[in-house]
């Protein structure tokens, strides 16, 4: 047992100053988003990683040499976890960890579509704990701490708690509407063969579809390219539900807390999994609001297999 572990092992986090690291990291994501928004992405050399729908670019990597350098000199003695750096086999532990993805959205990035963001998580013991989420091409900068709550700072938005309106419950009276109300986010993801894109097909097709084609005949899909943006538009009431299989804890860490702290949940993106990983791949975010168990089990109901990805 180290001076910072309690008897069970777990990390005590009692004297750390989560204000001040929310702070620090809000000033870290202003920093970069200067360097976003002055890049010239048309310009940026950009690469590929595991397929040639997989990108990066220049500015990724700066941004998060920037990041890390500005945290390691603040917080020697804390992890961090960076998209660009990660190695196969790095895993996370209960230590106080930094997850960081200096661009969230690099394919909107790249084609100057404005829904990008830098990504800043804190976990403590595995538990997403602070999130900072800034998109400096709409000025949005969402935050969250838990246990304090969530919010949105924009032109429009002056440091507003989250949900920004009231949640209705999913269903009616009559026990009508439910998933046939909600508006979807669903990714495609640059993995696109096997089982898995099978899967995400198929599921879409049944999740648009018409009541009398056997769908759930929801309002829309929307696939939009960034999971940390994402989990701040069902955490703000934009979207219902958010579902996700591929992307990795640097993704999801910030958008965690703002969306847990504006009362949704997560759950497995697999049918019947209650508990999602930080670090498990698969993600249903779902807004806050009664009946939103529910509305999970409807949404599984629509999974047309197992995903695969985070099992290996
Ligand atoms: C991307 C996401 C996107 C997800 C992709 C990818 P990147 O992150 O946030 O929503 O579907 O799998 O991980 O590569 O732009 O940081």
């Amino acid at each position: 047992m180290t001076d910072s572990t309690t008897e069970t092992g777990a990390y005590d986090a009692s004297s750390i100053n989560l204000q001040e690291i929310h702070d620090f990291l809000v000033s870290i994501a202003h920093a970069a988003g200067q360097m976003i928004t002055t890049a010239r992405p048309s310009n940026s050399r950009t690469g590929s990683k595991t397929n040639a729908a997989d990108l990066v670019t220049e500015t990724d990597r700066a941004v998060e040499k920037m990041v890390s350098e500005r945290i390691q000199e603040r917080y020697p003695d804390y992890q961090f976890m960076g998209e660009e750096t990660y190695k196969p086999g790095d895993t996370l532990t209960p230590s106080p960890t930094f997850i960081v993805d200096p661009i969230d959205g690099t394919t909107n990035f790249v084609h100057t579509f404005p829904y990008a963001c830098i990504s800043l998580g804190f976990t403590i013991n595995l538990i997403p704990t602070i999130g900072v989420i800034y998109n400096p091409f709409t000025n949005q900068l969402f935050t969250g701490i838990k246990g304090q709550g969530s919010y949105l700072t924009s032109p429009l938005h002056d440091r507003e708690r989250l949900p920004l309106k009231h949640l209705e419950p999913f269903y009616d009276e009559n026990g009508a509407g439910g998933l046939s109300n909600c508006l979807v986010i669903g990714e495609w993801g640059s993995d696109r063969s096997g089982n898995d894109y099978d899967i995400k097909v198929k599921t879409f097709r049944k999740l648009c579809a018409d009541k009398k084609d056997g769908g759930a005949m929801v309002h829309s899909i929307r696939s939009l390219g960034s999971a940390a943006l994402n989990f701040c538009g069902v955490a703000a009431g934009w979207a219902d539900v958010y579902w996700e299989g591929g992307c990795w804890a640097w993704d999801v860490c910030a958008g965690w807390v703002v969306l847990k702290e504006a009362g949704g949940e997560i759950v497995d993106a697999n049918p019947g999994m209650w508990k999602a990983k930080i670090d498990g791949r698969r993600y249903l975010a779902v807004r806050g609001g009664e009946g939103w168990e529910a509305v999970v089990k409807e949404f599984w109901g629509c999974v047309e297999g197992e995903l695969k990805v985070g099992m290996e």
